[in-house]
């Protein structure tokens, strides 16, 4: 059976979401970050990383989101998280998912992990203080020239919209007002009433 490593508030919800979506059997481990947990010698067995999401599976263990999302989509074909088989299609998702994974995720992750880059108080401060902008800029570029509508690609609902739903639940916490992105807001409530979200949402907290 899958077994998914995760925490609440953290990007592990968009695979959790997926989960849910394919209808998929799964276990989940919560990760206690305020223990120190994904540093513990039995996780880093897992993950050697030490961060969530990381999904085990009967050939070993998954770990980054876009690659995790791809797998349940691909292994999931029937449901409504199923990826498109045209090459063209599925890049664009994976494209779409790279840039949070890559872009997104990173500007937020500046907040509170400012020293994985730096050992200055001063600079770590810097870029703490940059977070709110940076998010707002991303956001930006996805409200006006990635966001298809109603969901991310268009009119079909994919991997893509759980991992938007996501990171776009950090935009307060990052200090960016929401309201700047309608479509991004109207996506992350309409998101929020799908009982796929519901249910991984009640899992998460235990
Ligand atoms: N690129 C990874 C990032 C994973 C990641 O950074 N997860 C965060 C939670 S959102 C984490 O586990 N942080 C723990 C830490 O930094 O100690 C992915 O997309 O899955």
């Amino acid at each position: 059976m899958l077994k998914l490593y995760v925490t609440p508030a953290t990007c592990s919800l968009a695979s959790q979401i997926a989960l849910e979506e394919g209808g998929a059997v799964y276990a989940v481990e919560r990760i206690d970050f305020a223990r120190q947990e994904q540093r513990s010698p039995d996780f880093l067995r897992v993950n050697p990383k030490g961060r969530v999401p990381a999904l085990v599976t009967d050939r070993g263990v998954l770990t980054e989101t876009p690659a995790i999302l791809a797998f349940i989509g691909q292994s999931f074909p029937e449901s409504i998280i199923g990826v498109p088989k045209d090459p063209f299609e599925f890049a664009r998702i994976q494209s779409f998912n790279a840039y949070l994974c890559s872009t997104v995720h990173v500007a937020h992750a500046h907040k509170r992990r400012g020293s994985r880059w730096a050992d200055d108080p001063a600079a770590i401060e810097a870029m703490t203080l940059k977070v709110a902008s940076n998010m707002g800029d991303c956001f930006e570029l996805i409200e006006n020239t990635m966001f298809a509508g109603p969901w991310v690609m268009g009119e079909t609902y994919s991997i893509a919209d759980p991992y938007l739903f996501t990171l776009a639940g950090w935009l307060e916490g990052d200090g960016v007002d929401p309201a700047r992105f309608p479509k991004v807001l109207e996506h992350r409530q309409r998101m929020a009433d799908r009982p796929a979200v519901k249910a991984a949402l009640a899992a998460v907290q235990g």
